[in-house]
């Protein structure tokens, strides 16, 4: 973050404010990406002349539309469904769809954005896009997730296509929403093709898929801990979350030697003393996805647990080396960041998109904390969609030893792409920056390629 570039950043986020000052969470976003570009950009006047940074913060195309529904009592139910098509000059659009109550334009346009330079990171030719509801799943039988599964993709289907945009997972979005979305379209379309990621093994998915984003976030992790000398062996680790990303998080500091402490759900979170081990991963998996129950129900089954309701992993009553949030934006702030070093971390990996409130990146980057953004470390979920739509192309199958040492292999090289433009004199990497600019130049290049389109 440079002060000599400061005029130019706060001139251009006043003019982004000015048409959208209500979507904070996609300007938060914007903004993170303006602060390194732009000083990237006057030292490489080329992008300047194709005027590619107000071009690549502009969607090329966002859908908006009515989902209606039969609830089990035969009411109709409306909601609203989205698609945020953002650029497509690397690839097909490329990213997950939300299901939650929070979502609105703001979110998905910021999730679409950030999109963008991780899928670019990935290496593999995908574009940014993002989409969602403000269906809530919590609550619903399964009979009314499919109705209103179907009626999305009744009206998605028209816009999505395996060349065209790829949806997939994200908050709320998992396997059981995929297949549902998926028979739809093949219905619709009379086409078994691979339009969606996180498909089902025997219809198309590819091994790995559900454990990518957090065993690639936790790679990540290692992958920084490696180029210090150190490893995960041994260190404390609290997470956020509980859901998809949380739970492959935690299976893979097991598997590397680490002590989970924490996880977390919207009501609460979690402390394990003596760490979470594998029987109690194997309780959580099958009461977030199977039964669909709360967090809180572990601490009746494990009584050395302890639930702290409305209360966050960051409070964690012992000291931590490593955080790794895997819940939802905004959901470690300033306040949290500071207990956190108090507690002595020394590495934090965003599991989830933008966890991490600007104020919070501020004082890790202050404290010399080694700090991974959610574009980079959360990069192997949408890498390994990037694999599954490859085999589906090569109608082939890889084993889960072949996808997997792929997904390493990605992970490595996004670190690399990352120490590339992020390291300073120092020898110290700024993640946030390298991950921003090797995201963006290859993405810009391509633009400045294709014109203006
Ligand atoms: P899931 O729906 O599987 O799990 C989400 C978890 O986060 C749940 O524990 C949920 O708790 C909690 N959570 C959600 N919203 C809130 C909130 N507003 N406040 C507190 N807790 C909340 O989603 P995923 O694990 O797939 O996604 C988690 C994060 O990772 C998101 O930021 C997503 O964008 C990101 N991500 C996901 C990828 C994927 O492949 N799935 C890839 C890359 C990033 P509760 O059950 O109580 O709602
Ligand atoms: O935020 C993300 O990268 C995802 N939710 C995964 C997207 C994908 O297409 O696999």
């Amino acid at each position: 973050m440079s002060d000599k570039y400061q005029d130019r950043i706060d001139a251009f986020m006043e003019k982004m404010k000015a048409t959208g000052a209500h979507e904070v969470e996609f300007l938060q976003a914007v903004e993170e990406v303006a602060e390194t570009v732009i000083p990237f950009i006057a030292e490489h006047p080329i992008y300047e002349e194709h005027n590619i940074l107000e071009r690549i913060v502009e969607p090329e195309r966002t859908i908006i539309f009515r989902v209606p529904w039969l609830d089990d009592n035969n009411k109709a139910r409306i909601n609203r469904g989205y698609r945020v098509e953002f650029n497509s000059a690397i690839g097909p659009y490329k990213g997950g769809l939300r299901f939650h109550p929070s979502v609105n334009l703001s979110i998905l346009k910021f999730l679409g954005f950030e999109q963008i330079f991780k899928n670019s990171l990935t290496t593999l030719p995908m574009g940014g896009g993002k989409g969602g509801s403000d269906f809530d799943p919590k609550g619903k039988s399964d009979a009314e997730v499919m109705r209103f599964c179907q009626s999305f993709m009744t009206e998605l289907s028209r816009h999505i296509g395996p060349d065209t945009d790829v949806p997939a997972g994200d908050i709320g979005v998992g396997g059981r929403e995929i297949g549902y979305m998926f028979g739809q379209y093949k219905r619709i379309r009379n086409e078994f093709t691979g339009v969606l990621t996180g498909k089902g093994r025997n219809w198309g998915g590819s091994l790995i898929r559900p454990e990518a984003t957090g065993y690639g976030a936790i790679y990540f992790i290692q992958n920084m801990l490696e180029r210090e000398g150190d490893n995960i062996r041994g260190k404390s680790i609290a997470i956020s979350g509980s859901g998809n990303v949380a739970q492959f998080a935690i299976e893979k500091v097991l598997q590397l030697g680490g002590k989970v402490l924490t996880c977390s759900d919207s009501q609460g979170y979690i402390f394990a003393p003596d760490g979470i081990h594998s029987e109690h991963l194997d309780f959580l998996k099958e009461l977030k996805n199977v039964k669909r129950g709360r967090l809180s129900e572990m601490v009746q089954a494990y009584p050395d647990m302890q639930f702290f309701e409305g209360e966050r992993s960051w409070n964690v009553p012992t000291n931590v080396d490593i955080a790794v949030p895997c819940a939802t934006q905004n959901e470690l702030n300033e306040e949290d960041a500071k207990k956190l070093i108090d507690k002595g971390v020394k590495v934090v990996g965003e599991g989830a998109n933008m966890p991490c409130t600007p104020e919070a990146v501020e004082c890790f980057y202050q404290n010399n904390i080694i700090f991974a953004p959610g574009k980079a470390a959360n990069a192997g979920g949408v890498a390994t969609s990037g694999l599954e739509m490859s085999q589906n192309s090569l109608r082939m199958s890889w084993t889960r030893e072949e996808v997997d040492d792929k997904l390493k292999a990605i992970m490595a090289d996004i670190h690399q792409q990352c120490v590339k433009y992020g390291r300073g004199d120092d020898g110290k990497v700024d993640y946030v920056k390298g991950a921003n600019l090797a995201g963006f130049v290859k993405v810009a290049d391509s633009m400045i390629d294709q014109g203006v389109v």
